[in-house]
């Protein structure tokens, strides 16, 4: 068993600094041992090192229509996507860790290029499927899903041009659990490509267990297929991941959270996994960051199996 834990310290996608440090914080929370004591063989891979973010941050002169750093969102989430072919391709399992979720873009194309068969659950209080079009906030970490599905092409910014020879995600071939703000174009959006979307409702009508097995069994039916679970940690209720970029109460608990990717290492289909949006700066007091960065890392450990005795 090897992964590869793919650094991404990247803000860009988003206006709040600190989400850049969720990477150092997970590492120095002990991750990486946890990893191994689990039996994984851990590699790191740090794709952005090069990049001077800080500097290109202040570039004001990177916007398309409302898109905010179209330039630095696409290199970043190209050189992401390099890291994660490149693990996939040393045969182990990437594991990125955010940084903002604008860096999905980078992930899921990784896992696509490699293999188109991949599925997805996308793990979220959002559903990150606005287009340059319907964004209101102009913020990229808002739109990863709608680029990796090449919804509207014809509104991207030229920079995301690289993202054409790469397979595209179908509509059928993602699910979403945890929605709870969603905005008006992104409703249009799921519906008129019917896409698997397990809001908090679903939650509290059906229990999880139930939850993740109808999500899995619209996007993987027949059991054989990879699964990629890019996981917001702002899914998980505020109560327990607080330091992040936009909270939204009423999410899941810790244990529904860590369930989902209990249940889907059980399935032995999991082939990649994002943890992102861990902000440490955004916390109020000490217990805050703590809280959020060691959810992180239960998400990661029980994806990669702790809790199957
Ligand atoms: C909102 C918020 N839908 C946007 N999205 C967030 O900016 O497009 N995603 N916070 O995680
Ligand atoms: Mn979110
Ligand atoms: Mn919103
Ligand atoms: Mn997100």
């Amino acid at each position: 068993k090897k992964t590869t834990l793919v650094l991404a310290p990247f803000s860009g996608g988003q206006g709040k600094s600190g989400v850049e440090d969720g990477p150092e914080h997970m590492l120095k929370a002990g991750l990486q041992k946890e990893l191994e004591l689990l039996g994984w063989d851990v590699a790191i891979s740090e794709p952005l090192k090069d990049l001077d973010l800080d500097k290109e941050k202040k570039n004001a002169k990177d916007v398309f229509g409302k898109c905010k750093r179209p330039a630095l969102v696409s290199d970043s989430a190209q050189k992401i996507y390099k890291g994660v072919r490149e693990a996939i391709q040393n045969k182990t399992l990437p594991l990125t860790i955010g940084g903002d979720h604008s860096i999905g873009i980078g992930t899921l194309a990784g896992s696509l290029a490699e293999n188109p068969e991949t599925c997805v659950l996308w793990i979220d209080a959002h559903a990150d499927i606005n287009t340059p079009s319907t964004t209101d906030s102009g913020n990229l970490h808002g739109c990863p899903v709608s680029f990796v599905m090449g919804l509207d092409r014809a509104a991207w910014p030229p920079q995301f041009s690289w993202l054409d020879s790469v397979t595209t995600l179908h509509p059928s071939k993602i699910a979403y659990i945890g929605l709870r703000d969603v905005d008006v174009g992104e409703r249009k959006i799921l519906r008129d490509h019917g896409i698997a979307a397990f809001s908090m409702y679903h939650v509290d009508k059906y229990g999880i267990a139930k939850v993740v097995e109808m999500a899995l069994a619209k996007v993987n039916p027949s059991g054989t297929n990879p699964v990629h679970v890019s996981y917001d940690v702002d899914a998980i209720d505020p109560l327990y991941t607080p330091a992040t970029g936009t909270p939204v109460r009423g999410g899941l608990t810790l244990r529904e959270g860590l369930f989902i990717v209990e249940a889907v290492a059980e399935t032995g289909n999991l082939s990649a996994l994002d943890v992102v949006e861990t902000n440490p700066a955004l916390a109020l007091q000490d217990t805050h960051a703590l809280d959020t960065v060691s959810a992180g890392c239960a998400i990661a450990r029980c994806a990669l199996g702790e809790t199957l005795l």
